[in-house]
């Protein structure tokens, strides 16, 4: 793990709810940056199985029941799949900022898997 994402991940647990160090458009171009690693038959959005894949290939084993408490893949589709197509692409991010990494933690948490 970069020294850069250990300072975010830090930040983001010792901070206060009024401020954040991760931004919902920073998280946002990591994905697009990194899209080719997680969209996995290029179609620019992901699905179920994607999302799936991503979580367990980049969350430790140790919090995948942590991770399956908090709703994991299913609670993630039911933020930021506004369509409800179940794929989340861009029209999806640009229409969901109430509800998709719209909290500290979700920000830093997806940061920290696709950045
Ligand atoms: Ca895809
Ligand atoms: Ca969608």
């Amino acid at each position: 793990m970069g020294n850069y994402i250990k300072l975010l991940l830090h930040l983001c647990v010792s901070v206060t709810v009024a401020w954040c160090p991760v931004t919902r458009e920073h998280v946002v171009g990591c994905m697009n940056r990194n899209r080719r690693m997680y969209d996995l038959d290029g179609d620019g959005a992901l699905d179920r199985e994607e999302l799936t894949i991503l979580f367990e290939k980049t969350i430790p084993k140790l919090y995948h029941p942590f991770l399956r408490r908090i709703g994991g893949v299913e609670s993630t589709l039911e933020h930021c799949d506004v369509d409800k197509n179940g794929v989340i692409d861009q029209i999806d991010l640009a229409r969901s900022l109430a509800t998709c990494l719209n909290s500290c933690w979700k920000r830093c948490g997806a940061a920290k898997i696709l950045c």
